[in-house]
């Protein structure tokens, strides 16, 4: 079993949570399992730490401002190979790029705002569910 991280980013929890039922609707029938689930307003240093390896792009603030701007949805999940699952499901970071069907390319507007993440990784996973979550 692996575990993943997953984010509905505020333009969606905050502006429509049809959507938000519609995206958990889908992680449920790929079979993951929700281990964690919280609608939370994330406080900025928080979200720098996050998105700590973006420091000094200069995308970075415009990209944190964005994060802070609403609630955003914090969903642990686990399955099997979870974490490249996920990633599937969501699509290409760049909504425009994103094979049809995917989150990102029936929800995501632009590349900064892409409506979700997803750890990249097992090593982001673990770091960003200890950041969101606590250890
Ligand atoms: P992903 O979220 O698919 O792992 P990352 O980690 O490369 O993609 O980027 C993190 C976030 O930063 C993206 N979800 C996107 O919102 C934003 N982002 C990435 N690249 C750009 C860019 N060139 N311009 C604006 N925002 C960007």
């Amino acid at each position: 079993m692996q575990k993943t991280y997953f984010m509905i980013k505020p333009e969606i929890g905050a502006a429509a949570d049809h959507l938000t039922r519609v995206v958990l609707g889908g992680l449920h029938t790929t079979g993951k399992s929700i281990t964690n689930l919280a609608m939370r307003q994330l406080d900025r240093a928080l979200v720098e730490d996050f998105y700590g390896e973006h420091k000094e792009r200069p995308f970075f603030g415009e990209l944190c401002d964005y994060i802070v701007g609403g609630p955003v949805v914090t969903i642990g999940l686990e399955r099997e190979n979870a974490v490249l699952a996920l990633r599937e499901l969501i699509g290409a970071t760049n909504p425009e790029e994103a094979a049809i069907g995917t989150i990102r390319d029936l929800f995501g507007a632009s590349l900064s705002n892409n409506a979700v993440h997803a750890s990249a990784n097992t090593e982001d996973a673990a770091r960003e569910l200890a950041l969101i979550f606590g250890k």
